[in-house]
């Protein structure tokens, strides 16, 4: 059997996860909160999530273990079957994660210990942010799903950014970034209406206490 490495506060955890829910494969979940080093033996860079294979291979890096989920389980397939659209789907998945994911998730700390992060910083963070925007407003159709009438590993991904994205922009840009895709927050009601989103939307409320103790934990210690 699967198991999932991680945290279900972890938003890269819940892309992985939701691909797992979506394609009704069975896994379990193994709680790691990366600080240890044995874990690195499952995970090389210690990062969440990583996934062990039912053969007992340790993956890492959620767009690999998505891949993987996707070629081993092709059913209730997450890709289009022509390689141009599925080059175009992790186009879409790369420059979320480069362009959205990554520039915001520098300002977490910020965060969540409720400090302003200087204004150069956010200033350049908005800067990238900004093209990704553009970016995904030149590529997203939302009518309704990111390449048009079928959920693809896109849309998953994408849900997934867009929590950090969200927190970010709320908590620390003081901006919606999600207002300036044009679409985007329709498709967001639509994709929390799902039972896997919502399955992994409760795992991450339920998991939120113990994760800020974690964390405060880590800062006093
Ligand atoms: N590129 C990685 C990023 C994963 C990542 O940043 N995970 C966070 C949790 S949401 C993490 O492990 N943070 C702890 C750390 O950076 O040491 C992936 O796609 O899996």
């Amino acid at each position: 059997m699967i198991t999932l490495h991680g945290f279900s506060y972890s938003n890269y955890y819940n892309i992985v996860k939701h691909v797992l829910l979506y394609k009704n494969i069975h896994f379990t979940e193994d709680t790691q909160y990366g600080s240890n080093d044995d874990y690195l033996a499952i995970s090389p860079v210690g990062k969440i999530p990583a996934l062990t294979t039912a053969e007992g291979v340790h993956l890492s890096e959620s767009s690999v273990c998505c891949d993987y989920l996707e070629e081993t389980c092709p059913e209730m397939p997450l890709y289009p079957a022509d390689t141009t659209e599925r080059a175009r789907i992790r186009q879409v998945m790369r420059i979320s994660e480069l362009y959205l994911e990554l520039p915001c998730r520098r300002l977490i700390p910020f965060v969540f210990t409720k400090t302003a992060p200087p204004d150069e910083l956010g200033k350049d963070i908005l800067g990238v942010v900004d093209r990704g925007v553009g970016a995904l407003n030149r590529l997203c159709t939302f009518d309704p799903y990111i390449a048009g009438a079928e959920l693809t590993m896109a849309d998953i991904y994408l849900r997934y950014v867009m929590s950090v994205v969200d927190l970010i922009g709320g908590g620390a840009l003081h901006r919606d970034i999600g207002a300036d895709i044009k679409g985007l927050k329709e498709w967001q009601t639509l994709m929390a209406q799902s039972d896997v989103s919502k399955k992994v939307d409760a795992d991450q409320a339920a998991n939120r206490e113990e994760f800020f103790a974690m964390i405060k934990a880590r800062m006093n210690g």
